[in-house]
């Protein structure tokens, strides 16, 4: 870096072009910091350590090509004082929950007019809530991305919505072959029913369930990674407390089988694999055998110590839909990837989440154990109002009888990231959440008119009953068919592939990481197929 605080073009970019406008965000607070020497040299260069890059970590390393991954979050291996590796989610969070933060961001913000966030200490935490204006994107930070810190449903998606969002999917092939592939290799089961309707840590689900039914609607079982044999154990005390000790959202000890267990776990012990963590992938550009990726290094304070470039013949976006929106937008912004898809950036969608709760009476308790996994959902797809809603916990350790909500409906919405000088643009207003918001309503309405029950609208603010700016679902911005080929090789760009959440666009209808997996496998396939 130079004396005026500014990156130096040939630290950045190894005596490339200038980027340095399309890049004055990433300054943040950076000290003076090593400039990049010569590029690091590999066959196969993977970005981000979520669902899409894991399972191409790991299919390229299964067939013997050596990979190198970039992940901006840390490894989470190692336990702290407390002998935990991850916070809860209600009590004792700390610099592990939240990404370079002084102050918590829970997506409930509230409880009866007092704030719930609290100061936490600076650190490389595992969730991070990107802001765009009017929406805020959660996001998994660290070796194994959004696995980390999801509550690891994994329903499949509807056939209609698919052939509907993407039409260049065979659904055949499909349903048959990658669906199941990807539920065996992400460790999918189901919850004993006998265990759901008797544990006291399900009674939160067994309430909504009744209400839901008798306002006519139809429940889903949701298949989840959670590893229920060892959740029973947690219940009688035989195996160690992950789901059942309040872990949600700031990462699970025990029982969750996240993509380090997976994916990852697998893709690394074939010895072909290496993690380069806190490191952040800044910008592409062509070379003449491949790509050239310039990368920052943050230590554990945020501050940036390093600058270094990879150079890669073939390419792997796996930065979620934000990430590798923002990775493509830039290097184009910065002229160094020209020939760009106009659609790029385009059909972002939130999936049409609505989180919401309503508050219960007396008599229809929710427990004070809940269990920190959901494994219900109600299935209000086909009516006048489509949506599908997990029933979701509040893991609070006393009973506040109420009964949250994490909605996904039709909304037809969708949005575009845009590069505007030096940052990622999202234009996404409370507007934009008005059509999910009003599907979800019409649809627990009429459960709230016959149990005689309020949404409780102190949750996100005051008088607000739903959430109308944030996601954890972000899809979107570079999708398959538009932006990339029908498998997700990047337009215009040979050797750049996209596998992951920037695929879908927008809407999938279901919480969609087993959607991204299949997705990735079936990429996978055709690149190993072809001999890439
Ligand atoms: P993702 O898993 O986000 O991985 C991207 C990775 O890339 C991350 O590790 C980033 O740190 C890293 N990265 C980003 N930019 C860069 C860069 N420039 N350089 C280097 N590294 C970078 O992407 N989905 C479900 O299906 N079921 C659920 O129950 C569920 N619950 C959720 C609960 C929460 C609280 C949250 C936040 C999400 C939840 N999701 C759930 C969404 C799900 O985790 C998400 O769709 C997937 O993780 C997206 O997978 P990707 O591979 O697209």
């Amino acid at each position: 870096m130079g004396a005026s605080g500014k990156f130096s073009r040939r630290g950045l970019l190894g005596g490339g072009v200038a980027v340095a406008g399309a890049l004055a965000h990433t300054t943040l607070a950076a000290p003076a910091y090593a400039e990049s020497s010569a590029p690091i040299v590999c066959d196969n260069l993977v970005i981000g350590t979520g669902y899409g890059g894991a399972v191409a970590a790991y299919r390229l390393a299964a067939h013997g090509r050596t990979v190198r991954m970039l992940e901006m979050g840390k490894r989470w291996s190692t336990a702290g004082t407390d002998g935990k590796i991850f916070n809860r989610m209600i009590s004792g969070a700390d610099e592990r929950s939240t990404w370079f933060r002084d102050r918590t961001v829970l997506p409930l913000t509230h409880f009866v007019g007092i704030d719930i966030n609290r100061n936490i200490p600076r650190g490389p935490g595992v969730l991070d809530r990107r802001e765009f204006g009017g929406m805020g994107v959660y996001l998994g930070r660290g070796v194994g991305g959004g696995s980390l810190v999801n509550g690891g449903m994994a329903p499949r998606p509807r056939r209609d919505v698919l052939a509907r969002e993407l039409p260049a999917l065979d659904l055949d092939s499909f349903f048959w072959n990658y669906l199941p592939r990807a539920e065996l290799r992400l460790g999918v089961n189901r919850i004993p029913l006998t265990f759901r309707e008797t544990t006291p840590w399900y009674q939160f689900t067994r309430t909504a369930i009744r209400d839901a039914v008798q306002a006519g609607y139809r429940i889903a079982d949701v298949p989840n990674v959670y590893d229920f044999a060892h959740m029973m154990g947690e219940a009688v005390g035989l195996r160690p407390k992950s789901a059942l000790d309040g872990q949600v959202i700031y990462g699970n000890d025990h029982g969750k089988r996240d993509l380090r267990k997976t994916y990852l776990g697998r893709a690394e012990a074939t010895g072909r694999v290496t993690i380069d963590t806190m490191t952040e992938a800044l910008t592409i550009q062509p070379r003449l055998d491949g790509y050239l990726v310039t990368a920052q290094v943050r230590d554990q304070s945020g501050a940036i110590v390093r600058q270094v470039t990879y150079q890669c013949r073939h390419l792997y976006l796996g930065a979620g839909s934000v990430g590798t929106s923002e990775l493509l937008l830039r290097s184009r912004a910065a002229g160094l990837l020209t020939n760009m898809p106009g659609e790029l950036g385009t059909g972002w969608g939130p999936n049409g989440n609505v989180m919401f709760a309503r508050a219960n009476h007396l008599w229809r308790p929710t427990g004070s154990k809940q269990s920190g996994i959901p494994v219900a959902g109600i299935d209000n797809w086909d009516s006048a109002n489509p949506c599908f809603t997990e029933i979701a916990p509040l893991p609070a350790g006393v009973d506040l009888f109420v009964q949250l909500y994490l909605a996904i409906a039709d909304s037809r919405t969708r949005s575009n990231f845009t590069w505007n000088g030096d940052s990622l643009k999202l234009d996404w207003s409370p507007a934009h959440s008005a059509e999910a918001i009003g599907i979800v309503d019409r649809t627990f309405q009429k459960i709230n008119n016959q149990q005689r029950t309020i949404y409780r609208v102190d949750l996100f603010g005051t008088g607000r009953p739903f959430s109308d700016n944030f996601t954890y679902h972000p899809l979107g911005g570079a999708t398959l068919g538009v932006v990339t080929d029908e498998h997700g090789r990047l337009r215009g760009h040979p050797g750049i592939y996209v596998c992951d959440g920037a695929l879908i666009p927008g809407m999938v209808g279901v919480n969609p990481f087993l959607t991204i997996t299949a997705l990735a496998e079936r990429l996978m396939d055709d690149v190993l197929r072809r001999g890439a």
